[in-house]
């Protein structure tokens, strides 16, 4: 079972002082670039889409097909090209770019110079969640340490290339994840997503070539130029190459981190964390964080890749795993979730804004009892008018849970209204009588 696992981007995590730049160049650390500095950043470029490698922020984009998307450097009309890293971990139950920033700032960092010199870019941005000023802080402490090296900055490793990195925070907002809300903010203006296309890379930050990418897919960057495009596309399926940081949260013995290769199951995964915590068993989890339509028991052979969990009815976003057992009520768990949609909504587009408030009532009356099952039809006619009417991803992806957990768990819901509230609150209950 442990060959299950694949330590690259989690190798050093357990070692003394990781996210020093002594560690880091002790396990072999910024060799990477040297071999990339010698190569012609097409070529860079080549590698990266032979490698496979789609985006691990949630959409899982071809990699190396977004860089190719930049338009030709044109003489007449010289424009900077940008590249900025979405290092706003906020989706719920997600926590794989924040412990990577964290144990392995480095491999990040070095991610973020191959990439930058194969798109030609001059100066790069790690857009970094505000909340996590520890995780701010270690970054930027890692960036003054590879500029003391020589990593960054003018003439990198006596190339000729140059190479300014910013850290920049961000200030709360979930919508900043979404890519052009993200560039919004770092431009100091309100996060709020910008009409695609045209796309970042063709006008985003300051209106220039911008390519935007989740930090595990920079941070997978080094590791292809070390071993290879083969290397990385011998591993996960055939269309979803390569390994991950699988997060799972919840009910199992042991949670973390836990990198694999796409296409792992559920069930694997579970075995390597201990299992679902003692004398419980599994009722319904998340393939990848809340945007994601739940699944249940059934679906605990599905291969964790962008097919396989597509073809189950959902998607793998984050990987984030959020595990429920049975002691979970499930109408309580999506009205948490939608609430959080609902205070996270920017309100730039009225069938996000108006729906999550009214998503949000229903639910909570549901959850005490209150209403009829016309209301689960509600829900679903609610969800119907904000699911591809919404001006980005947050609105779809805060129908997920609803639609789902009706799908799987309509019974639950009705046990609400025919028991007058929720049969598994300590005090009417039925679960743990
Ligand atoms: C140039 C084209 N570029 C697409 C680029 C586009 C973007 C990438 C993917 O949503 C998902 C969402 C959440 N020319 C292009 C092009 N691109 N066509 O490709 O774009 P897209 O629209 O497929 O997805 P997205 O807007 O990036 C992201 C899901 O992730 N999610 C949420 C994750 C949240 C976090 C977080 O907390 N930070 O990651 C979870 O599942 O629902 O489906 O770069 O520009 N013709
Ligand atoms: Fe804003 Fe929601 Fe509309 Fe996205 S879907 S633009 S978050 S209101």
């Amino acid at each position: 079972m442990a060959d299950t696992l694949t330590p690259v981007l989690t190798a050093g995590w357990g070692d003394e002082r990781s996210w020093t730049l002594e560690a880091y160049r002790g396990r072999g650390g910024y060799a990477a670039l040297d071999t990339a500095l010698g190569m012609a950043p097409a070529d860079i470029v080549t590698m990266v889409k032979d490698s496979g490698l789609r985006g691990r922020g949630g959409a899982g984009f071809p990699t190396g097909m977004k860089w190719g998307f930049l338009p030709p450097e044109d003489p007449e009309d010289p424009k900077p090209r940008y590249l900025v890293v979405n290092a706003d971990e906020s989706e719920p139950g997600t926590c794989k770019d924040t412990p990577l920033m964290m144990a392995s700032p480095h491999t990040l960092l070095e991610g973020v110079i191959i990439s930058s010199y194969a798109i030609k870019a001059r100066t790069a941005f790690i857009y970094v969640r505000g909340e996590i000023l520890h995780c701010v802080r270690r970054v930027q402490a890692a960036v003054a340490e590879a500029y003391a090296a020589g990593h960054l900055g003018t003439d990198i490793h006596g190339s000729g290339y140059d190479l300014d990195v910013v850290v920049h925070t961000g200030a709360g907002a979930y919508i900043c994840g979404e890519e052009t809300a993200l560039l919004e903010g770092l431009e100091g203006r309100r996060g709020q997503p910008r009409l695609r296309p045209p796309f970042p890379a063709v006008a985003g930050l300051y209106a220039s070539p911008t390519v935007i990418n989740n930090v595990e897919s920079i941070a997978s960057v080094p590791s292809i130029l070390e071993h290879g495009a083969d290397w990385f596309a011998s591993m996960g399926t055939e269309k979803s190459k390569g390994f991950g940081i699988f997060s799972l949260s919840g009910h199992v013995k042991r949670p973390g981190q836990y990198e694999a290769p796409l296409g792992v199951t559920l069930r694997t995964l579970i075995d390597l964390a201990g299992g679902i915590r003692e004398g419980h068993e599994l009722k319904f989890w998340t393939p990848g964080g809340s945007s994601t339509p739940i699944l249940t028991a059934e679906h605990l052979d599905v291969p964790l890749d962008f097919e396989g969990v597509g073809e189950a009815g959902s998607m793998l976003g984050t990987r984030a795993l959020q595990i429920f057992d049975e002691t979970t009520c499930v109408v309580r768990a999506v009205l948490r979730w939608t609430e959080f949609y609902k205070h996270e909504s920017c309100g730039k587009c009225t069938p996000c804004r108006e729906g999550t408030w009214w998503l949000v009532q229903t639910l909570a009356n549901l959850e005490k009892g209150i209403g009829s099952e016309s209301d689960l039809d509600q829900l679903d006619d609610v969800c119907d008018n904000i699911l591809g009417r919404s001006f980005c991803a947050l609105g779809d992806g805060a129908t997920s849970p609803i639609t789902s957990s009706i799908k799987y768990f309509k019974e639950e819901y009705l046990a609400h209204l025919s028991g007058g509230g929720c049969p598994f609150d300590p005090i009417r209950s039925t679960v743990f009588a």
